[in-house]
């Protein structure tokens, strides 16, 4: 790839990162500073706090499952289609391509304002017959013709790709699966990633796998010196994706951390991708979650399935929501846990820069102004992505202070707000008005202060207008 697209997926990704990081600060600083803000009480908003993705795997046959989709729409903000963008599912026959199934999520997804994961674009198990019959040249170039099909159909709705999965062989040997992608050479890894990059530059590009959890064990040895490499010839790689099945024999590992942030050091972010955990047990849920939010480079955690009767394995009841979709102990103790992050980047300057204190200071933290009211003005910029928008508002007071400020404007049609900080809010869609919450109202002549929200549908144009008192 080129330079100047590398810079750009560098550029995005980062932009993410300081949006994700104003969420997480802005946040801290309600709950600090007005210390009236509660902890968000669903999994995708209390992930979101750091910037941080919670997520689940979705099968499109479930979206008419009113009980799932409840339960899907007000915890979650990412999805990964379970088995729908699978090479056998996308290319049932040789470049005949086959996207309704995916795209139905998709739409669901971004209809939710939640991110989507792809899962995977190169796999030695479930491609169609035709692939599995193929070899050497005409297999490799069938790959690099389904990445680039694929990868560029959902450009743009897709923010991360498992480009290539499960490559490495299980227990001692360190080496790769056998399989028909790995006799078309050993280069077919990094020729996925490049190929991958060329379709889609913006993407995330990771490199998933199970049984990568546990530090000594060879497998994940081998995924780790295949990244280093990777990261040092400058093969595009962004994220490597730690399946976490902690079922069937595989157990959370208790150097899980160390996995975490030694991936991380060598420059890649980190996904948790497809966790289940046998029988649920609260502990292990914590201490996975913990070690995520640990870790600055781990952007999130997807769940592979809703309730225990959504699980592929849902004899073990692995998940997070028993069989009628109540919550389990799990539940608690990750939502927990996700409360507790810190925020996995730098701050904006007005955001504290460690972790904030848990009680709330007992100064106003700006200077009261001596009179007001006399005026204030807003500007409003925009942090965008398909589907939804965090809108950062900043409000500057006129030459007198203010006392207190309310911001009016109105939403384009076909945008809501769906949650607002350092404000508060009435209405969400259409005109719209935020009014200062206790800490922030008074601000001296000149100076400002923001706060901020988030939107799902498309949030240009609007012109905000301020009144002081
Ligand atoms: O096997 C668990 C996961 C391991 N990592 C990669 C994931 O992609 C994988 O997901 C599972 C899905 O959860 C299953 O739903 O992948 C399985 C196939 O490898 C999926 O199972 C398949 C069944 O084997 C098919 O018989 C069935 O038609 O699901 C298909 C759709 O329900």
């Amino acid at each position: 790839m080129t330079q100047q697209l590398r810079r750009k997926r560098t550029r995005i990704a980062a932009t993410w990162s300081v949006v994700a990081a104003g969420l997480a600060a802005a946040a801290a600083m309600t709950m600090v500073m007005a210390g009236t803000a509660t902890a968000a009480t669903t999994l995708g908003a209390s992930a979101a706090q750091t910037g941080r993705f919670f997520g689940t795997a979705v099968p499109a046959n479930k979206l008419s499952d009113s009980a799932y989709v409840t339960i899907l729409n007000r915890e979650f903000n990412q999805v990964t289609p379970e088995n729908e963008m699978k090479i056998d599912a996308t290319e049932p026959n040789q470049n005949q391509f086959s996207y309704g199934n995916a795209d139905r999520i998709v739409q669901h997804a971004r209809s939710q304002g939640m991110s989507v994961r792809g899962h995977t674009l190169a796999w030695h198990s479930q491609q169609p017959p035709w692939m599995q019959s193929l070899s050497g040249t005409a297999l490799r170039n069938a790959m690099n013709n389904h990445i680039t099909q694929v990868a560029t159909h959902f450009r743009g709705q897709v923010f991360a790709w498992d480009v290539v999965n499960e490559a490495f062989a299980d227990g001692g040997s360190g080496a790769r699966r056998d399989s028909n992608l790995q006799r078309t050479g050993n280069d077919w890894i990094e020729v996925a990633f490049r190929t991958a990059d060329a379709a889609d530059p913006n993407a995330l590009l990771c490199y998933n796998d199970y049984n990568i959890d546990n530090w000594t064990d060879a497998k994940t040895q081998a995924v780790y010196r295949m990244v280093q490499d990777f990261k040092q010839r400058g093969v595009p790689i962004d994220c490597v994706g730690l399946q976490s099945h902690f079922t069937g024999g595989s157990n959370y590992p208790s150097n899980y951390r160390t996995t975490l942030s030694s991936f991380a050091a060598l420059g890649v972010d980190v996904h948790i991708t497809e966790l289940d955990i046998r029988n649920a047990p609260a502990d292990a849920y914590r201490n996975t979650v913990r070690d995520c939010m640990a870790v600055a480079r781990c952007k999130g955690i997807t769940v592979w399935g809703v309730r225990d009767s959504d699980s592929w394995r849902s004899g073990e009841a692995p998940l997070l929501f028993n069989g009628s979709g109540q919550k389990k102990p799990a539940y608690d103790a990750v939502l927990a846990e996700l409360n507790n992050g810190v925020p996995p980047t730098t701050p904006p300057t007005t955001a504290p820069t460690s972790r904030p204190p848990t009680t709330p200071p007992t100064t106003p933290p700006t200077t009261p102004p001596t009179q007001g009211p006399g005026g204030c003005t807003a500007t409003v910029s925009l942090n965008s992505w398909q589907g939804g928008f965090v809108a950062t508002v900043r409000v500057t007071a006129g030459s007198s202070g203010t006392n207190g400020w309310s911001v009016s404007m109105t939403l384009p049609s076909g945008a809501a707000v769906t949650n607002a900080w350092s404000a508060n809010r009435s209405g969400n869609s259409g005109p719209v008005t935020f009014t200062n919450v206790s800490y922030n109202g008074r601000i001296a002549a000149g100076q400002t202060t923001e706060f901020g929200f988030q939107g799902t549908g498309v949030g240009t144009g609007m012109t905000p207008t301020c009144s002081a008192s």
